[in-house]
């Protein structure tokens, strides 16, 4: 009889959404050593709370998050809320004994990354963060063609994040576009997940130059949100208060450069997470949008055949491929987080350090906080 983990969820909209979906997916794909109970959704409002519940498949409802933080059968706290919300949570669950998984990025500060931090180690509870995009096949396949040495000596990072959705001036003040809820804009929303990725792939990253822009500093305030990143917008108009565009450079410990640009204006770009990998013996390109495929560049090909190959990254001996489909059969956005939780409560059941934890939200937000600095005093700030 497998070991039951019940699991309380903070927050419905996006992110609780594709949560919701791994949480009721990875026990049917992944032969897990623990069995994995939606115990409680937990949101604001009662009415749409019980009807996300019935819909995504949670047995109980909530809507004081520290009711569900105290419940004694609550195993694992999963913090999909607002930025605002992230520390006051994680660290309220920690001392509560509960293991904590949060969306990125970890806190909206480097100061709450590192309370946050502090108490997962302090308490002594597993943690996780959701930075998924290493958990897509053709992102761990490039992760050990590095390892293996295939790429040789590495030279060049080269990420982008681009998206267009708030390109239209009349798209309401959402969340995500007020600092004090969302603490940056696109750069700890999607440069956090290029960061991450630079940070899985090439290692840490030394020294930031940044530029922080925001194109558009008036929208009209928001009405009712969807599950999606929209809202009803009303008549009046509010401050955007974050950066709707961020872009650095920058110097990795182990002498490689990287570049990094992430906006949200990016018009024609809906959800273009790429990055090329330059190295002396090869190189590799991945785009989000088309996830199940890595560009590779061999150097030691002979001059007749030299050439980028595509790797359809869906045979059985890619990393998580194996537990969907037969080759060919494509995955999508939604099994990097089905994958992810495959890791993590494969390394909660065996108590091991699950991967990507706290420590990697705190790394993160150190570099998001030196490219904020670097941007503000226009010079080259070391992490
Ligand atoms: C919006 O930019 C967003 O939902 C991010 O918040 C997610 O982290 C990313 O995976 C998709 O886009």
């Amino acid at each position: 009889m497998k070991r039951k983990v019940n699991v309380g969820l903070i927050g419905y909209q996006f992110m609780g959404k594709a949560h919701s979906n791994a949480y009721r997916q990875v026990g049917r794909f992944f032969d897990l050593p623990v069995e994995v109970c939606m115990h409680t959704l937990c949101g604001r409002t009662e009415g749409p709370l019980k009807a996300a519940a019935e819909k995504m498949g949670w047995e109980r409802t909530e809507t004081d998050w520290r009711k569900v933080v105290e419940n004694p059968a609550i195993d694992i706290i999963d913090v999909s809320t607002p930025g605002d919300s992230h520390a006051e949570i994680a660290i309220a669950a920690a001392k509560a004994g509960k293991a904590v998984f949060c969306e990125k990025p970890l806190g909206n500060t480097l100061a709450e990354s590192r309370a946050m931090l502090e108490a997962v180690e302090a308490h002594q509870v597993a943690h996780a963060i959701f930075h998924n995009y290493r958990k897509a096949p053709a992102v761990s396949l490039a992760k050990q063609m590095i390892q293996e040495g295939k790429l040789g000596t590495i030279y060049h990072w080269r990420g982008t994040y681009l998206q267009d959705w708030i390109a239209d001036p009349n798209f309401p003040l959402v969340w995500r576009l007020q600092k004090e809820k969302a603490g940056s804009g696109t750069h700890g929303d999607i440069n956090a997940h290029i960061i991450d990725l630079a940070r899985f792939l090439i290692g840490e990253i030394e020294e930031v130059s940044g530029l922080l822009h925001t194109f558009i500093k008036k929208r009209p305030i928001a009405g009712e949100i969807d599950d999606k990143l929209g809202a009803k917008a009303s008549g009046q108009m509010g401050d955007v208060t974050v950066d709707d565009a961020a872009m650095f450079l920058a110097k990795f410990k182990n002498g490689a450069l990287g570049t990094f640009e992430a906006s949200r204006f990016a018009v024609g770009r809906k959800n273009y997470n790429r990055f090329e990998i330059n190295g002396s013996k090869g190189s590799v390109v991945f785009n989000l949008e088309r996830m199940n495929e890595l560009e590779y560049y061999d150097n030691s090909a002979p001059e007749s055949t030299h050439g980028f190959t595509l790797i359809q990254a869906t045979e059985g001996v890619h990393p998580y491929a194996g537990h969907y489909w037969p080759v060919g059969h494509i995955i999508g956005y939604e099994h990097t987080f089905i994958n992810l939780l495959a890791d993590a409560f494969t390394a909660y059941a065996d108590n091991r350090a699950i991967s990507p934890n706290f420590v990697d939200g705190f790394e993160n937000q150190k570099v998001l906080e030196a490219v904020e600095r670097s941007s503000e005093s226009k010079c080259w700030v070391k992490i």
